[in-house]
């Protein structure tokens, strides 16, 4: 169901047909009635990946197509796998920008999100658009987080049933009136075959097929944009998977999978921090794990934990338990010490002598009783 909400104010529901609210968003109206001194900027969340960035990329071309400015401002260089978004395989090159508040931006008109609701992985950006009172327009198909969402300055536009935010995006385009040329195109479908994994991941909808169906005639070489995000591996990436798969533990009678990864052995390999999803999704490939939990050192003492599971399991659930969040089937957390002491009923395991161990035992009593529930 598609909606659009006012900040704060409850989501106004539409039944199959997206449509903003009577009272047409602020947000809407700035795009609508953009002039050649409306500046846009686009941003996804941190560690961003081919969904968000996709996005990004697309709605730069239909912005250029439209002749508004935008900036494309990320928190990272966009990583190698995803560089063909924003170079001329895609259509006209789109150049990427760095947030630095140092640097006192001019403040732009919009700031749209994509594929996040959760402010924090914006950060500092959301604090910036705070101080200056910048508006921001979410497009997205995650749960959404009261908290993250909570502002007068953010509306949203949410598909919690869309395969990946390519195809909110599309419906938003729609809505716009905006044609959609080959440079906007060739990105969604990179978007949507991301996040569906080369639609396998289609949440019984027929819906990215029929989307797929409308862009393919103009996507340029469909193929390449599938060998770009789903056929990239190098040597040394496989050797990273080597080691990753062999410190994979199977347990619960085969039913939950569990890999903990130190950051050593991303510097051995040259991995990138997103080389590690590969991994645990490589573990639901084996018929009897239900769930998949992986712990990546991000900094010393700062873990990021992914979960992912089969159909029938949610995982989300226990991510929230440590302050994060995703979907059922997909989810996660950035877990420091203090992050897993802040739950009171909950303080992590004193005889854990390491975060990952204390992590582990915190996480492994919910999946495991999830599963025993689903089973
Ligand atoms: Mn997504």
């Amino acid at each position: 169901m598609k909606s659009c909400s006012n900040g704060g104010m409850s989501p106004s529901n539409s039944t199959g047909k997206s449509s903003f609210s009577n009272t047409a968003p602020a947000s809407f109206q700035i795009l609508a009635g953009a002039t050649r001194d409306t500046t846009v900027w686009l941003t996804t969340h941190r560690q961003a990946d081919g969904d968000g960035l996709a996005c990004e990329a697309a709605f730069a071309a239909a912005l250029r197509s439209q002749g508004i400015n935008f900036k494309t401002i990320n928190f990272e260089a966009p990583g190698t796998k995803y560089q063909f978004l924003f170079d001329d395989t895609s259509g006209q090159p789109v150049p990427v920008t760095i947030f630095d508040p140092d640097f006192a931006p001019k403040k732009p008109d919009l700031i749209v999100v994509f594929d996040t609701n959760d402010m924090r992985l914006l950060e500092p950006l959301s604090s910036w658009a705070n101080e200056h009172g910048v508006p921001r327009l979410i497009i997205d198909h995650h749960e959404e987080l009261p908290a993250s969402i909570a502002s007068s300055l953010t509306e949203t536009w949410v598909d919690k049933k869309a395969a990946s935010s390519g195809e909110v995006l599309l419906s938003l385009l729609d809505q716009l009136g905006w044609t959609i040329d080959s440079s906007i195109a060739t990105r969604l479908y990179a978007s949507l075959v991301f996040d569906t994994q080369n639609f396998r991941f289609i949440r019984a909808s027929a819906n990215s097929h029929t989307i797929a169906a409308r862009l393919l005639p103009l996507v340029k070489d469909p193929e390449r944009i599938h060998e770009y995000l789903l056929a990239n591996l190098t040597p040394s990436k496989l050797g990273f998977m080597a080691q990753g798969l062999s410190r994979m533990r199977i347990e619960a009678e085969g039913r939950l999978a569990v890999v903990v990864l130190e950051r050593d052995i991303f510097h051995r390999y040259g991995a990138d921090p997103s080389d590690s999803g590969d991994v645990v999704d490589m573990a639901l490939n084996v018929h009897s794990v239900k769930i998949a939990m992986l712990l990546r050192e991000e900094a010393p003492g700062r873990w990021k934990v992914s979960l992912r599971s089969k159909k029938g399991f949610s995982v989300l659930e226990a991510a929230e338990n440590v302050f994060g969040g995703g979907h059922r089937n997909a989810a996660g957390a950035t877990v420091t010490w203090e992050s897993l002491a802040t739950k009171t009923n909950a303080a992590p395991d004193p005889s854990a002598s390491n975060l990952p161990v204390a992590i582990e035992a915190r996480l492994k009593p919910l999946l495991l009783e999830e599963i025993r529930r689903n089973m």
